[in-house]
This record gives C-alpha cells, sequence and structure tokens, in this order.
C-alpha cells in the first residue's frame, strides 16, 4: 500500500491527499513532525535529502515534490483524466503545475508560512506583492473558464487548490478574484473533495 508522509497543516501533503481523495486511492499515512525539526533527522534525510513533505512510498519507489507526486498518482490511478498523455494538453497542465510550485508557493502559499510558521518560511519580504501577482494572474485565466488548464480538472487544479484557498491564514483576501472563488467552490463540489483539516 502507498504510505504517505505527511503532516495535516501542511498545504504541500494536502495536495497529495486532496489527490488520493478525489481518485479513492487506499493509502496510509504517517506523520512527520514538521515543527519539531523531524523532516531535519538523520532517518528523514535519507528517506528525502531535500528535508522536505511530502513524500511517497510505494514498493521500491520513494517520491518526494508534490507537483510529481500528483502527476504519479494520476497516471498510475486515473488514466489520463487527470493528467493527460495528449501532448499539447500535458503541457499545458505541466505549465500551470509550475505555477503552482512557483508563483503560488512564493505568494500566497509563503504569506501563510510567513503568518503561521514563521521558522519555515525562507523569506517573507514582498509576499503580499507576489500573493497580488499570482492572483491575479490566476484569476484572468480562471475568467470564462471553468477549470485552470484544460477544460476539465486536472492535477494543475489540485496543485493550486491548497496555496490559494488557504491564502486568508497568511492575512490575503480572496475577496478582489471573483473568478478564483467561483472555481474554488466548483472545485469543493467534485466527488471524493476533502478540506485541509479533514481527515479521512
Ligand atoms: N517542491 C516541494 C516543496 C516541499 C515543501 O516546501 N514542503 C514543506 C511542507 S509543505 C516543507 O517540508 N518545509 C520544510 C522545509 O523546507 O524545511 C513540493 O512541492 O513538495
Amino acid at each position: 500500500m502507498i504510505k504517505l508522509y505527511n503532516m495535516t497543516l501542511a498545504l504541500n501533503c494536502y495536495k497529495v491527499r486532496l489527490l488520493l481523495s478525489l481518485l479513492k486511492v487506499p493509502h496510509e499515512k504517517q506523520t512527520v513532525d514538521l515543527i519539531n525539526g523531524e523532516h531535519k533527522s538523520a532517518a528523514f534525510l535519507k528517506l528525502n535529502p531535500f528535508g522536505q513533505l511530502p513524500v511517497v512510498v510505494d514498493g521500491d519507489l520513494v517520491l518526494r515534490d508534490s507537483q510529481a507526486i500528483l502527476v504519479w498518482i494520476a497516471r498510475k490511478f486515473g488514466g489520463d483524466r487527470w493528467m493527460p498523455q495528449d501532448v499539447n494538453d500535458e503541457a499545458l497542465v505541466n505549465a500551470w503545475l509550475s505555477a503552482a510550485a512557483f508563483e503560488v508557493r512564493l505568494g500566497p502559499y509563503d504569506a501563510r508560512l510567513a503568518t503561521l510558521f514563521p521558522t519555515l518560511c525562507i523569506d517573507a519580504t514582498g509576499v503580499a506583492q507576489r500573493s497580488t501577482h499570482a492572483l491575479q494572474l490566476f484569476n484572468d485565466r480562471l475568467t470564462g473558464r471553468e477549470w485552470v488548464a484544460l477544460d476539465r480538472p486536472t492535477v494543475a487544479d489540485v496543485a493550486a487548490f491548497p496555496g490559494i484557498t488557504q491564502a486568508g491564514d497568511g492575512g490575503i483576501s480572496l475577496a478582489p478574484y471573483p473568478a478564483v472563488l467561483t472555481w474554488a467552490n466548483r472545485m469543493r463540489q467534485l466527488p471524493g473533495f476533502v478540506s485541509l483539516l479533514e481527515d479521512f
């Protein structure tokens, strides 16, 4: 069975839990105490030399990085519905996965870290401006369309959802971004959706 090294409040872990739940993939979770530095212990660094969550283990496969994990789960358990095989569609999904890992990470995700877990935030300078930049890009993209990358939900939506929707934890309001708010509610209607704090 797949094992997810996890911390409930860590948004990169939530991305993975969300897709596991949407695809109803059986798995077990092992909590890693990020707050007290367990992710920098020798035992954990053997698993992931980057010293970060999430990590997924499935037999011989040890996989880090939430985007890579989403793609792997999508392909292995969801066919090409959540991660398309078509080369153009795949490229679009990859482009928005990168936006989740970069613009969202440096904006609302880091704004939240700076507020809730200051010791885990590498550089909080300019997070407000970077949040505006990231959220405006997503709002523009989602204006007149239902999903981030394609005309159906993909891993790009799953990757973007946690950092964007928890922006309020970092004092960033989503009110100026109506298309983002509508998309977030659409995500919440997906069968199998779980919220950040939901145990399943
Ligand atoms: N690119 C990685 C980033 C992982 C990451 O930043 N994880 C956070 C938890 S959400 C972490 O482990 N932070 C502790 C650290 O970087 O020391 C991913 O997308 O999984």
